[in-house]
């Protein structure tokens, strides 16, 4: 029977120990505090504190409650040789699709400066974009990157899409590597950072990069905030060079109530909810992990700790 550790940041981490234990009912759930963490097999997790790992000598693997595992990965007490799984997806896909295809639709039909223009009380009709002209990129092309990629496509967009390896994605134009990174911003008026955040992809939504977009493109960050170098992209929409930008991730998060990033007029704030982590969804895929790897059998998600995802 599966010990499993159990830590959630969120405010109520109930439901999701229920929704674990619904799934897994052969496993003994342990939820962690700091007088209460018996030796485990198994570790659930999202952004653990620093003891959390602390005398964890029996896990046989650290389950994130969450696609990117750039938190649990650079945690300094981490143990070293314990395999990470990440989620693959798990209901994510079809919100951030509908997240990306609403801040396409935002930016192609101008409801931005419309909304703009209604606080000003200013009544102008801007000149129409074309759809078959609006091209948008997507950094990433994994789990999450590819899914939102083909909803794109779906709905008529030119896209293309950037990732590390070589992709080929039905009627999407892929781009690999750093050399091909400039091309692939030369023709991309929506840009969506769809990174995990590792050594290499930091701080890659930067002045130059940026800058290599089309006079007038868009930038969507759904990825993590340390992506964005924010006084670069405020600068480049202040220069008028970018017409705007959609942020859902910040570092640090809650992002701080000082931040200019809430009151810029072409920035669109939200709360880390392109795509939110269903409780039921995630815990059955974590369950099923569980048990294949209970049973010896390969599991999908093992980040490789040396690329960093
Ligand atoms: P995956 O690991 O499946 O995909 C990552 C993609 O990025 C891959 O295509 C990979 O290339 C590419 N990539 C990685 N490093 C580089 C690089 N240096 N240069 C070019 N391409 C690179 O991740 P997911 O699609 O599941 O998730 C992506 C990220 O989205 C997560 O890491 C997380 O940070 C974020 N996220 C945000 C959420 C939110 O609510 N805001 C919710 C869920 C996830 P290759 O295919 O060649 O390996
Ligand atoms: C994730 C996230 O990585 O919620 O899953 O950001």
């Amino acid at each position: 029977m599966p010990d499993v550790l159990f830590y959630a940041d969120e405010p109520d981490p109930g439901p999701w120990v229920e929704a674990l234990q619904r799934a897994l009912p052969e496993g003994r759930i342990h939820q962690w505090a700091p007088h209460h963490a018996p030796l485990c097999t198994y570790a659930v997790c999202w952004k653990p504190p620093a003891a959390f790992f602390a005398g964890q000598t029996a896990l046989k693997a650290i389950l994130n409650i969450g696609a990117g595992a750039d938190a649990v990965i650079s945690d300094p007490n981490l143990p070293v040789t314990v395999p990470v799984v990440r989620l693959d997806d798990a209901g994510m896909a079809p919100q951030m699709e509908e997240y990306v295809a609403w801040c396409a639709l935002n930016y192609l039909r101008r409801f931005d400066d419309y909304a703009r223009a209604q606080r000003a009380a200013h009544w102008e009709r801007l000149a129409p974009r074309s759809r078959a002209a609006f091209s948008v990129g997507v950094m990433g092309l994994g789990v999450l990157g590819t899914r939102v990629a083909a909803f794109m496509r779906l709905l008529g967009f030119p896209v293309r899409g950037w990732s590390r390896s070589p992709k080929a994605i039905d009627g999407v134009v892929c781009f690999t590597g750093d050399d091909a990174l400039a091309a692939f911003l030369a023709g991309t008026d929506m840009l969506v950072c769809l990174l995990p955040l590792t050594p290499a992809t930091r701080g890659i939504l930067n002045a130059r990069n940026l800058a290599s977009l089309p006079r007038g493109a868009a930038v969507v960050n759904i990825a993590r905030g340390g992506h964005l170098v924010e006084a670069d992209l405020i600068a480049l929409l202040d220069a008028g060079h970018l017409c705007g930008a959609t942020l859902d991730v910040f570092a640090p998060e809650p992002l701080a109530a000082d931040s200019p990033l809430w009151r810029h007029p072409k920035i669109t704030v939200t709360p880390h909810i392109s795509a939110m982590t269903l409780a039921d969804e995630s815990m059955q895929q974590i369950a099923d992990k569980i048990r294949r790897l209970e049973r010896g059998l390969p599991v999908a998600g093992i980040i490789d700790r040396a690329r960093g995802y």
